[in-house]
């Protein structure tokens, strides 16, 4: 599949600081360690509906670790997939009498159009589930053959317990895993598996769902984490630095991606890190296409509002936060957009030598973009009391918000 366009990052002077970020696996703080190009694996978006504000912070925060990789003078080779083939997505479209490639395709084009307006860096590799179907075969005929998985009345399961390793990403225990394998996506009461947590690599054709050619699997679709897996390590192979998602792939979907690799490869860890973007809630629930309390990024910009804006709404909030997403948020960085962009618009201004290095310490401290915010807005208040007479000023300080925050003033 392909991406969507670049926007330019401009050049900064200086470099920046190593990235400190959480990682779920250990509980706390990892300083990462990236060589001169530095993988990250972001998983993509399942394409029945369309781009909502809790799609978008999740990327935000992904693509704060990029720019912050950029500003230390490193390539990024990022990766992302696309669930063009799952449950909620056929569910979807027979729902609706729409075709499933018809939805998916259209879908996949309006989060293209939403990442490009939300200067959000495009992934160098852009693959689909569909395209991954010959990479996934081989790689469940391997698990099969080796004993890490098994047959199932046709369907074939991952067993947990062929990666010793299992339980290490999100550190939950079993009665917790038990009840997410549930919600999302599992079938943990499903009689005749050897573990109940058990996730399905490759399920038999089904009446009526689309299926493909599984050479010894025989035909059917893949399953869910094996997709991300065989994706992941064609591009990027094992000990990525970045695994990243939101907070409800931590289990099941990023322990069993991780999980299957390992058991695969015999090799450990499949990431350096595990990073969880925070949940965004609309009336008290959190944002979902299940549930439809969504708020789109394609309908706000419709209405008129500056995408620029859209991302100060996303970066006032520190990623690892759940927080509500209100009409306050919006308006509040309506509001600060047009200060930011006074301040720039003169000629000269306070110096801001040292916002940049604000900004970086900000975003090398576990992306602290509220605190990024913080400081632009010191140096606007500052510009606006009573200016400065620093001439490059208000083009450094233009670059450095779109170059470190994805923000064009
Ligand atoms: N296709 C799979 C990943 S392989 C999937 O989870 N798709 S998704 O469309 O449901 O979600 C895409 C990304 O947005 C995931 O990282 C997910 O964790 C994140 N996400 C979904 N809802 C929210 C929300 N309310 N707040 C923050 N992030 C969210
Ligand atoms: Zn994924």
């Amino acid at each position: 599949m392909h991406a969507w366009p670049a926007s330019e990052v401009p050049a900064l002077p200086g470099q920046g600081r190593d990235l400190e970020i959480h990682d779920t696996a250990t509980g706390g703080r990892v300083t990462l360690a990236p060589g001169p190009v530095a993988r990250i694996y972001v998983c993509g978006i399942t394409p029945y509906d369309a781009t909502h504000m809790g799609h978008a912070a999740t990327y935000n925060a992904f693509d704060l670790v990029q720019r912050v990789w950029l500003d230390t003078k490193r390539q990024v080779h990022y990766v992302q997939n696309v669930t063009d083939v799952d449950d909620p997505l056929l569910e979807r479209a027979l729902a609706t009498g729409d075709d499933w490639t018809a939805l998916a395709e259209r879908e996949t084009a309006l989060f293209r159009e939403d990442m490009t307006a939300l200067r959000m860096l495009p992934p160098r590799e852009y693959v689909g589930a569909v395209e991954a179907i010959p990479w996934i075969v081989p790689m469940v005929e391997r698990l099969r053959d080796s004993g890490a998985a098994y047959e199932l009345e046709g369907d074939i399961y991952f067993s947990v317990e062929a990666d010793r390793h299992f339980g290490e990403v999100s550190r939950l225990d079993a009665e917790a895993m038990r009840v997410l394998s549930a919600e999302r996506g599992g079938d943990p009461e499903r009689p005749g598996k050897k573990n109940p947590l058990d996730p399905m690599l490759w399920m038999a054709a089904r009446e009526g769902d689309p299926s493909w050619d599984g050479a010894s699997l025989g035909r059917g679709r893949p399953g869910w984490h094996i997709e991300c897996v065989a994706i992941a390590l064609r591009h990027l192979g094992m000990g990525f630095d970045v695994q990243g998602g939101g907070s409800d792939l931590a289990f099941p979907h990023h322990e069993m991606g991780a999980s299957h690799a390992q058991a695969l490869t015999g090799e450990h860890p499949f990431a350096q890190a595990y990073v969880h973007a925070g949940m965004v809630a609309l009336n008290g629930e959190k944002m979902s296409k299940s549930k439809g309390n969504l708020v789109f990024v394609s309908k706000v910009r419709r209405d008129g509002t500056d995408p620029a804006a859209i991302r100060l709404a996303l970066l006032a909030h520190h990623y690892r936060a759940d927080w509500e997403w209100t009409d306050a948020v919006l308006d509040e960085a309506v509001e600060r957009l047009a200060r930011w962009r006074a301040a720039v618009s003169r000629p000269d201004g306070p110096s801001a030598d040292a916002l940049l290095a604000e900004i970086r310490t900000a975003l090398a401290d576990d992306l602290d973009s509220p605190a990024a915010l913080a400081a632009v807005d010191r140096w606007a208040a500052a510009q606006a009391a009573d200016g400065g007479s620093d001439e490059g000023a208000p083009g450094l300080v233009s670059r450095a918000v779109d170059a470190l925050l994805g923000v064009a003033l």
